[in-house]
């Protein structure tokens, strides 16, 4: 399959990770937009919130506890974060493998 995240899962294109377990994987994004910015994926290839299916939960489960990993792990669990997934054309989602971005570091505002 032509995915970019499914080949970073895979290991067959480099990533700087952040966390790995049996579901997820987390890696840095490449552009970040904030001092911390880190794409939390699952490892089963779902193209976005819209596709997500009951038997699925684990891998929601999994992405949940991660983020909380990975806020501890970086720093972000005092002063706060923001987690977002973009859906679609009119969420600006550019890859369509179900992804959650991590931001903070600073102080966001709506607009980020
Ligand atoms: P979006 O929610 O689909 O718009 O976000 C995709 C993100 O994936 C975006 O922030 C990119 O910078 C990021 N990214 C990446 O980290 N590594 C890649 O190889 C590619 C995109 I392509």
């Amino acid at each position: 399959m032509d995915c970019i995240f499914c080949k970073i899962i895979a290991n067959e294109i480099p990533s700087k990770k952040v966390y790995e377990d049996d579901l997820v994987v987390a890696f840095h994004d490449i552009q970040p937009v904030a001092p911390v910015h880190v794409l939390v994926i699952p490892k089963k290839h779902i193209p976005s919130v819209l596709d997500l299916r009951e038997e699925d939960t684990p891998y929601l489960a999994a992405i949940h506890s991660a983020i909380q990993t990975i806020a501890n792990q970086l720093g972000l669990s005092e002063e706060g974060f923001r987690v977002i997934t973009n859906t679609g054309k009119h969420g600006q989602q550019t890859v369509f493998h179900l992804h959650y971005h991590v931001i903070g570091g600073r102080q966001l505002n709506w607009t980020m």
